[in-house]
């Protein structure tokens, strides 16, 4: 009989992973057999996976991999149609955008929140750099955000200024910190527990943009109760296994007026008598969020596309 142990992966390597059993961090390796049932899947282990570990043999060796009960996941490039699982288990997202410096993108937050849904992950607006906003941007994109509806969050980071409500929000829970590089997501965890030490990043002055200082993804653990993940600055997401038809349902804010739509699968993209289109005329409906519906639109997969016979099929390798 061999002897397994169960751990909670903290950080994932090219090689290894580094996994935390009952408080203390050993290196695993996961076995080879855990690649080739794939699935269509880049990676068969994920920072916040519990796995079951040989810790006998040097370094260790990651057996299993446990049932999950959500992923957040996102295409892996333009060059790889699998999917990336980004972090499994988590409770919620907390999609941390700077309102300046850099500024806030409503493209990248809403694909993040329409993963969220999809992925049913509760997820947190945070909108950090209150102290820069000097334009009155902060008001628009709360507007934006509050007509979804979806939780928001302001912080500044530096100050201080918003951090209780962040920890309350923060405790006892399995938390993803994801937002661009530079948005302040190292900054806002040092505050909170400067024991943490994370390295903090310059904003470049020219491009305004992070620099991508933190590299990979960490599941750290919370004095206060919790864990959270600090993640690398994700340049694009994509989604995952999402049809076209699928994504008026990722806009909670169309949900709502879809029933008075004269198709009742209508796309709110071209068809007459469109509710979404009229409540975007009266100014209902704010146009960000229907742009960056357009533009996924058009990524999404047909809807007769099956992806499931593609991943099912054993033979993944001849991918299409
Ligand atoms: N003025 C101001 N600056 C902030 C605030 N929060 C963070 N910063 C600054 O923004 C810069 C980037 O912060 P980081 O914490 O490294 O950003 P990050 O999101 O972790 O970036 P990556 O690791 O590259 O993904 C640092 O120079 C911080 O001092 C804030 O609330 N106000
Ligand atoms: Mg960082
Ligand atoms: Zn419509």
């Amino acid at each position: 009989m061999m002897e397994l142990k169960k751990g909670l992966v903290v950080r994932v390597d090219a090689k290894v992973c580094h996994v935390d059993l009952a408080g203390e961090v050993i290196h695993a390796a996961p076995r080879g057999l855990l690649f080739e049932k794939l699935e269509g899947i880049k990676n068969p282990v994920a920072v916040g996976d519990w796995v079951m570990v040989d810790a006998r043999t040097d370094p260790a060796s990651l057996m299993e991999v446990l049932p999950r009960k959500n992923t957040l996941s996102r295409v892996a490039s333009s060059h790889d149609p699998r999917e990336q699982v980004l972090v499994a288990n988590s409770d919620q997202v907390l999609i941390i955008a700077s309102v300046v410096k850099p500024r806030f993108s409503s493209n990248r937050t809403d694909r993040i929140l329409a993963a969220c849904e999809w992925n049913r992950i509760p997820a947190v607006l945070v909108l950090n750099k209150i102290d820069l906003d000097k334009k009155g941007i902060l008001e628009d994109i709360r507007a934006t955000y509050e007509s979804v509806p979806v939780p928001i969050i302001e912080t500044c980071a530096t100050d201080g200024r918003g951090l209780d409500e962040l920890q309350e929000a923060l405790r006892d829970k399995v938390s993803v910190l994801y937002g661009p590089s530079g948005a302040g997501k190292s900054t806002t965890l040092n505050t909170i527990q400067p024991g943490l030490n994370l390295k903090v990043g310059k904003i470049s002055s020219h491009w305004e943009q992070g620099r991508h200082t933190t590299t990979f993804s960490r599941l750290l653990q919370l004095d206060l109760g919790g864990w959270v993940v600090d993640t690398p600055g994700i340049r694009v997401f994509r989604l995952h296994g999402v049809k076209k038809g699928d994504l008026r349902g990722l806009f909670p804010e169309f949900r709502r007026y879809q029933s008075q739509c004269r198709y009742p699968d209508c796309t709110h993209d071209h068809e007459p008598d469109c509710a979404v289109l009229d409540a975007l005329e009266a100014g209902e409906l704010p146009q960000s969020r229907y742009g960056s519906y357009l533009e996924m639109l058009v990524e999404a997969a047909p809807d007769d596309f099956s992806f499931d016979d593609d991943e099912e099929d054993e033979e993944f390798g001849d991918e299409v």
